[in-house]
């Protein structure tokens, strides 16, 4: 039978998350919502730029929050950061992925300009750190485990601007899926949220980010995008019970944006 609602459904699990960059972050979104669910946290933090943000953020959840630093586009990092999460603890539960890039002059004017190097560095770190992090957290998950990635419509339609972005999140996507055929017989399951426009750090300098979201008011069958919160709380289904037989899926939180034609 499955297990009953439970107000504390992640109590017990420990999170190692990826990408909070400050307070508007969808990664800190997620993060306080596995924690209000019972979780422990772990933090990654991209550079001494991030470190003072995320002690703070972390600092709310207690002084112990551990929060080591993880640039994911180098796998030495990637190590020293699990090495650091095994002083902690033996096994790890569920594992949020929130981190994207895409050189700036890539995410303006066309595709068709994409430069090898913009093309390389998007698909690094913003797609293969995926696959990085899964080939880590799997060993340390015995007992089965979430993996959370987020992703964004422009992976599966052209989006203006998004160019390069929505071909890595492309291979976001199908990396989640052959890491669900790969981890499934371990029972861990991975899934992509893919979010509608949401105002972060990632959004901000956008050119015309303001007309996205009034074209989601207009356009979505709810009439707006989603909130940070509303995140966090599909991030807490995903990590639960009542997704044990949800992997490989993109799950769409975006009031209903995705299924329009016109
Ligand atoms: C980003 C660019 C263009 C259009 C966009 C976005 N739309 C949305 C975003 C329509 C919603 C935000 N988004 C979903 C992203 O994944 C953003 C990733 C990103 C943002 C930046 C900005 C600063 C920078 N590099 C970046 N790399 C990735 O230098």
């Amino acid at each position: 039978m499955l297990t009953p609602m439970n107000d504390k459904p992640l109590s017990g699990k420990t999170a190692v998350v990826f990408g909070v960059a400050n307070k508007r972050s969808i990664a800190w979104a997620i993060a306080k919502a596995w924690s209000d669910a019972g979780a422990k946290l772990i933090f990654n933090y991209q550079g001494d730029r991030l470190k003072d943000n995320v002690e703070q953020l972390a600092g709310t959840f207690g002084d112990d929050v551990p929060l080591y630093p993880c640039d994911v586009s180098s796998d030495e990092q990637i190590d020293a950061f699990f090495a650091k999460v095994k002083e902690h603890t033996d096994t790890i539960d569920l594992v949020l992925h929130s981190v994207a890039f895409a050189p700036k002059e890539a995410l303006e004017g066309d595709f068709l300009s994409t430069t090898r190097e913009a093309f390389r560095v998007s698909h690094d770190i913003s797609a293969y750190s995926l696959v990085a992090l899964a080939q880590r957290a799997a060993p340390m998950m015995p007992n089965g485990g979430s993996i959370v990635a987020m992703s964004y419509y422009g992976a599966a339609k052209v989006v203006p601007n998004y160019n390069v972005m929505g071909v890595a999140k492309a291979s976001l996507e199908a990396s989640t899926r052959y890491l669900a055929y790969d981890l499934g017989p371990k029972k861990i399951r991975v899934n992509c949220i893919s979010a509608g426009p949401v105002q972060t750090l990632a959004a901000r300098g956008i050119a015309g980010f303001g007309t996205m979201i009034k074209h989601y008011e207009e356009h979505a069958p709810l009439k707006r995008s989603c909130s940070t919160d509303e995140l966090g709380a599909t991030g807490v289904f995903l990590a639960s019970e009542g997704a044990a037989s949800i992997t490989g899926q993109v799950l769409y939180v975006d009031g209903g944006y995705q299924i329009m034609g016109m």
